[in-house]
């Protein structure tokens, strides 16, 4: 664990830089670069669930192609006036406009706004990039939408485990910034529903943490209708009931939720509570990719098992460079003439789609195997696959 990132474990501690992305132990400005733009929690340092949405996403990126626009008020929407809003930047939402206005009523509101068209094809570019910088810190990234996404950084999950997942979603909101140009605000909890409602909470530029100690309280005077899967129909009713805020809910058993909402009650009453189990779940799954050969007649020598094998590293391993991938674990397959599946695996130290790597550590395992069985076929294969080029992962996660 790097120092910088040690000072923070013991408990009671939890103050982060957001500039130079450091942990500290006291004080109000870091003590570093002396930057005022600290985040100060008591279970900073515990909690590995975030959600990440870029701030005004469509008109923050049409601000950083045109810096002239930076300090003016900007819709992004259809400029006929007879469109809505798409995006509204946050100084014009001083004067009122919001997504999905329409656009006359917005430039009602705020008529010296600047209006630009969308640019659906700029916005998904920038989304990927976004992304990628994403997949640099963990495999399992699940996206709601082009701007947002839930990140699991929880330990074995994320990819640089020598850093704390407060100080990586730091580097990652500075590396969105300083790379793609444009800002992002990050939610960091102990499940899904509570990440997305913190990053809500400070945006723009913010990073705003829900504990476990602080949950039930923080939820209590929320109007129901930031409960997960509430929408009008259903505020509406629970309105009917008298039910208005999360604290109303909590005067009720989950039996009388469920009698009220149907199954939608069980998790009512969890998410009133703050709990939420949901997995985050990649978009796509963590692949893995293998390959294998059945034999015209059985083997049993290593070198005749051995030939095959190395031909099948080379296979593996030019589909994963072909499509950039890097994989962390190996593992062989080898089915005897009685049709029993022995798998083993390996792991490669870290990510890698390294013919030579593999060829060693699939022979080491084939040698383990051979003692006079006759074998049938022989497969191998690379999973715990991401997107990863370890070249940038240093850049952006190491030092301080
Ligand atoms: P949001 O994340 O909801 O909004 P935002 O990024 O513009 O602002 P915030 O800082 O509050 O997160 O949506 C992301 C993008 O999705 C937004 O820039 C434009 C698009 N969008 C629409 O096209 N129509 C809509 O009604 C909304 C809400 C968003
Ligand atoms: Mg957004």
């Amino acid at each position: 664990m790097p120092d910088s990132d040690l000072v923070q474990s013991s408990p009671g501690q939890g103050l982060l830089c957001l500039s130079c992305c450091v942990p500290f132990r006291a004080g109000a400005d870091c003590p570093r670069c002396g930057s005022t733009r600290v985040v100060e929690h008591p279970e900073l340092f515990q909690l590995s669930i975030a959600h990440m949405d870029c701030d005004s996403f469509y008109a923050s990126v049409e601000k950083r192609d045109r810096p002239d626009l930076a300090d003016k008020p900007l819709l992004v929407g259809s400029p006929s006036g007879r469109g809505v809003v798409t995006t509204a930047c946050y100084i014009s939402r001083q004067y009122g406009p919001r997504s999905a206005m329409p656009m006359f009523k917005a430039l009602e509101l705020c008529p010296h706004a600047v209006v630009i068209p969308p640019d659906m094809a700029k916005y998904k570019a920038v989304s990927a990039q976004i992304r990628a910088l994403m997949l640099q810190a963990s495999p399992v990234i699940e996206p709601l939408s082009l701007d947002e996404a839930y990140l699991d950084l929880s330990d074995g999950v994320r990819l640089i485990e020598a850093r704390n997942p407060a100080v990586i979603l730091a580097r990652l909101a500075r590396a969105v910034e300083r790379e793609v140009g444009i800002t992002i605000s990050v939610g960091l909890s102990y499940n899904k529903f509570l990440a997305k409602l913190a990053s809500d909470r400070q945006k723009p530029r913010g990073f705003s943490v829900i504990g476990r100690a602080e949950a039930l309280h923080q939820l209590a005077p929320m109007p129901v209708s930031k409960l997960f899967g509430v929408g009008q129909a259903t505020a509406a009713r629970m309105k009917d009931l008298g039910l208005e805020t999360v604290a109303d809910l909590h005067g009720l058993t989950e039996s009388q939720l469920v009698q009220h909402f149907g199954k939608f009650g069980r998790a009512l009453f969890a998410m009133s509570r703050g709990n939420d189990n949901r997995a985050i779940t990649p978009d796509r799954p963590v692949k893995s990719i293998s390959n294998e050969t059945t034999f015209a007649r059985d083997k049993s020598k290593f070198d005749d098992l051995a030939e095959p094998l190395r031909a099948l590293c080379a296979k593996v391993s030019g589909r994963l460079q072909k499509a950039e991938l890097k994989g962390k674990t190996l593992s062989i397959k080898l089915k005897t003439s009685d049709f029993k599946v022995l798998t083993r695996a390996h792991s490669l130290g870290g990510p890698s789609n390294d013919v030579r790597l593999m060829e060693r550590l699939a022979l080491e395992l084939l040698a383990r195997e051979v003692d006079g069985r006759s074998f049938r076929l022989i497969g191998v294969g690379i999973s715990d696959i991401s997107q990863v080029d370890q070249a940038i992962v240093s850049d952006l996660f190491a030092g301080v």
